[in-house]
């Protein structure tokens, strides 16, 4: 299939293109790959992703789930979800074969996609939703919106905020949809990531409290794991630990609630490259560190999964 061969980590890409190189993956490997519609967004843009099952696997497999693009500006979170799905498609290493074959993957490469679209037609630096609110001001933090000690702390009233939590939970038709397309999956949650950008961050819950989680010692576990295969490759360094000590306090996140309410006891957010905190550049990662940044991360995930598996 000629198409979706085109599609390539040299460049990053419009939403269409994405949306294109996933239904030519399902023609092409037809045994192993379908899509899956999350719900809609605002502007009625599905939230399509990529569910890869090998069937010939394992029986009564888990699943693992992989979130990006919740943040419109954060353009190597997609990249790197859309690189990772095709190594587990494609790679010849056992241990990425493994992977493919051992869980049931739901790989969603872009959770606000009228955001997306907007930083490539207009505002490059656009974060949020696309609905409008309250003083004429438009869209929601969709990392601030899930139901899950919402809007408690880190996360605005005022509308005109970056941050701001919405009018109230789930308001955003992208955060309802993925919630309950998320309650809605048979098989059994092993992990959820969800990848955003930037600073070179591992974090795992929560955001409302500086209370670590019950299985913390487990999380510490698994994040030095991930962090230790991440500087394998390049010497990529990243920090982090629970969000509210590690950044911010922040409630309302997309992590926290599949933590907190769907009880995955595996919850992570990568903050990607680079590291730093330049406002200006820290989103516009150069294209040309798409795949470094691909293959970084696919190193962490393996020995992070491999990690969370032995527990
Ligand atoms: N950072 C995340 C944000 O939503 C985060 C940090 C991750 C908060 C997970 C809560 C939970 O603010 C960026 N850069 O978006
Ligand atoms: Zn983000």
């Amino acid at each position: 299939n000629r198409r979706s061969d085109d599609y390539t980590w040299t460049e990053y890409h419009e939403l269409n293109d994405t949306q294109r190189w996933m239904q030519n993956l399902v023609a092409k490997y037809p045994d192993v790959v379908s899509v899956f519609v999350a719900g809609r967004s605002y502007e009625g843009r599905e939230l399509l992703g990529l569910k890869i099952n090998h069937q010939n696997g394992r029986a009564g497999k888990q699943s693992i789930f992989l979130e990006a693009g919740m943040h419109a500006r954060e353009w190597i979170g997609p990249a790197t979800a859309t690189y990772f799905a095709n190594e587990l498609l494609t790679s010849q290493q056992p241990q990425i074969i493994n992977l493919a074959r051992s869980y049931v993957w739901y790989i969603l490469p872009h959770a606000n996609p009228d955001g997306y679209v907007y930083t490539h037609k207009t505002n490059r630096m656009w974060r949020k939703t696309r609905s409008p609110q309250g003083n004429n001001c438009i869209g929601t933090d969709p990392n601030r919106n899930w139901d899950f000690h919402w809007r408690e702390v880190g996360a605005s009233s005022d509308p005109c905020s970056e941050s701001y939590a919405g009018p109230k939970a789930f308001s955003e038709p992208e955060v309802e949809s993925l919630s309950q397309y998320l309650t809605s999956l048979q098989e059994p949650m092993f992990m959820y990531l969800s990848l955003h950008s930037f600073s070179q961050l591992l974090l795992y819950p929560y955001g409302h409290t500086s209370t670590l989680p019950k299985n913390h010692k487990e999380l510490e576990q698994i994040f030095n794991a991930a962090v230790g295969a991440m500087k394998r490759r390049y010497g990529t360094r990243y920090t982090g630990g629970n969000v509210y000590d590690a950044i911010y306090p922040a409630a309302g996140s997309s992590m926290d609630w599949v933590y907190g309410v769907l009880n995955v006891k595996y919850s992570f957010c990568y903050e990607l490259r680079p590291s730093g905190y330049s406002f200006w550049t820290g989103f516009r990662l150069p294209a040309s560190q798409i795949i470094p940044t691909g293959q970084e991360t696919t190193d962490s995930l393996v020995e992070m999964i491999k990690a969370a598996a032995q527990i």
